[in-house]
């Protein structure tokens, strides 16, 4: 047994590098992977954050070269809704679940202190969905919708004066819960030289403040170059338009002017075609990909942290599931034990004060009685004394009467012997 030990510790330090001597076939594991994925359909996740009228929905009908026929929504709102869609696209035999997350009324209150927390609560809910079905015994993790948010797209408005404080506030919030990307709305309505100046104002104030927004990956050699020279362009200006103009044998979407027309897709004109290249083209699979093992990945931990579950024990050992579990477990019924002797001696305390309380009121009531059989027999007492007086005075009163009575005879009959 020591000794198989030994040989595979062995054989995992010194990884052998051997020729084939024949052609095997696992050449093709990469068309695999391309053909799975082909199959099962790509999603997407978009979250547009940004004031109502900012061109949300212009720049996802342009993105994506359709028409979501999305509604405008007032700015009359008492608070912040986060409505989401879900489209399914197709471009030749490769298929697109995109869900589009909208924030409704977002910046329109007077008080915009929690115009975010819808934000965060809905991101959160999202991986809470995600994590719930994790933990199921029975999972469908590939065929349940991921309602995971892949990219936020904050739409920064173009003051030409650097972000409002609600944009750093919300950026700041969701920096570790989701992949952020800065956008100039309507580049259009800024001159070059304050746009090259905007853009700097605002990395510098989203350094100074510690937002982590989304770099595209440099690792990978096939896109590190183009993703170097991407991450500098970050915010992105663009312009959205739903109106298409001819331009010599082409018909492009365009926003016209009494001085000129900007073409969407100009490259000199706005920075539409980098957003586009760099979320759908280049880096969609990295955006996907943090968002499971870097942003989903904090929020399980945390949660699950929550829960009271640890990789290790206090004394820093590893610790399973099982044990944990095995641990809470015990936790639990010591402190339902406890709370029932709580209760227990509650009761009995509770039985005994009502006890006292009760002696209490006999000792009372026998007390009462005691004094009202004095006052009775103090009573008889007094009655029996005047009724005495009363026959005493009787018999007196029959005596004089007697006497009275006798005393007049005696006069009459002395008065007619006289005669
Ligand atoms: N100047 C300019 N106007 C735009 C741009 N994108 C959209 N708009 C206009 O802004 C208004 C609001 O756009 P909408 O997409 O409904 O904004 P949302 O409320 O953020 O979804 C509409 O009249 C659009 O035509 C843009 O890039 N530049
Ligand atoms: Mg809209």
């Amino acid at each position: 047994m020591a000794a198989a030990d030994v040989e595979i510790s062995k054989t995992d330090q010194s990884l052998r590098s051997m020729k084939l001597s024949g052609h095997v076939g696992f050449d093709s594991l990469p068309n695999q992977l391309v053909n799975k994925s082909v199959q099962n359909g790509f999603v997407f996740n978009i979250m547009c954050i940004g004031e109502t009228g900012l061109g949300k929905s212009t720049l996802m009908d342009t993105l994506f070269n359709t028409s979501f026929e999305s509604q405008p929504s007032p700015h009359t709102l008492p608070n912040v809704k986060l409505k989401s869609h879900t489209y399914q696209l197709q471009e030749k035999s490769v298929r697109l679940k995109l869900t589009i997350c909208d924030t409704v009324g977002y910046g329109d209150q007077i008080n915009k202190d929690d115009s975010f927390k819808a934000v965060v609560d809905y991101i959160d809910s999202q991986f809470e969905s995600y994590l719930q079905e994790e933990l199921k015994i029975k999972r469908s993790l590939s065929t349940c919708h991921d309602s995971r948010i892949h990219i936020c797209l904050y739409f920064i408005c173009p003051t030409g004066h650097g972000l409002k404080s609600l944009d750093l506030v919300c950026m700041k919030k969701l920096d570790t819960k989701v992949n952020i990307i800065p956008i100039i709305a309507k580049a259009d309505t800024i001159s070059k030289t304050e746009l090259q100046r905007f853009k700097a104002k605002i990395n510098q104030e989203l350094s100074t403040n510690g937002v982590q927004i989304y770099q595209f990956p440099t690792d990978d050699e096939t896109v590190a170059e183009v993703n170097v020279s991407m991450n500098t362009h970050v915010p992105f200006a663009v312009v959205g338009s739903t109106e298409f103009v001819r331009i010599g044998n082409k018909t492009v979407r365009a926003r016209q002017y009494p001085w000129g027309t900007v073409q969407v897709d100009n490259e000199t004109h706005c920075d539409f075609v980098k957003l586009r290249e760099m979320l759908i083209r280049t880096n969609m699979e990295d955006m996907r990909e943090k968002t499971h093992t870097k942003h989903y990945e904090l929020y399980r931990q945390k949660r699950l942290e929550q829960m009271g579950f640890s990789d290790v024990d206090r004394d820093n050992k590893p610790v399973s599931f099982q044990q944990t579990f095995e641990a809470k477990r015990s936790n639990h019924m010591a402190e339902l034990q406890g709370k029932e002797d709580e209760m227990r001696q509650m009761f009995v305390l509770r039985v005994k004060e009502k006890e006292a309380e009760l002696k209490e009121n006999e000792k009372e009531l026998h007390a009462k009685f005691d004094k009202l059989k004095k006052d009775h027999a103090e009573d008889k007492r007094k009655l029996e004394e005047s009724r005495k007086k009363l026959e005493e005075d009787f018999v007196e009163f029959s005596r004089r009467k007697a006497q009275m009575t006798a005393s007049h005879h005696t006069l009459t009959l002395g008065k007619k012997n006289k005669k």
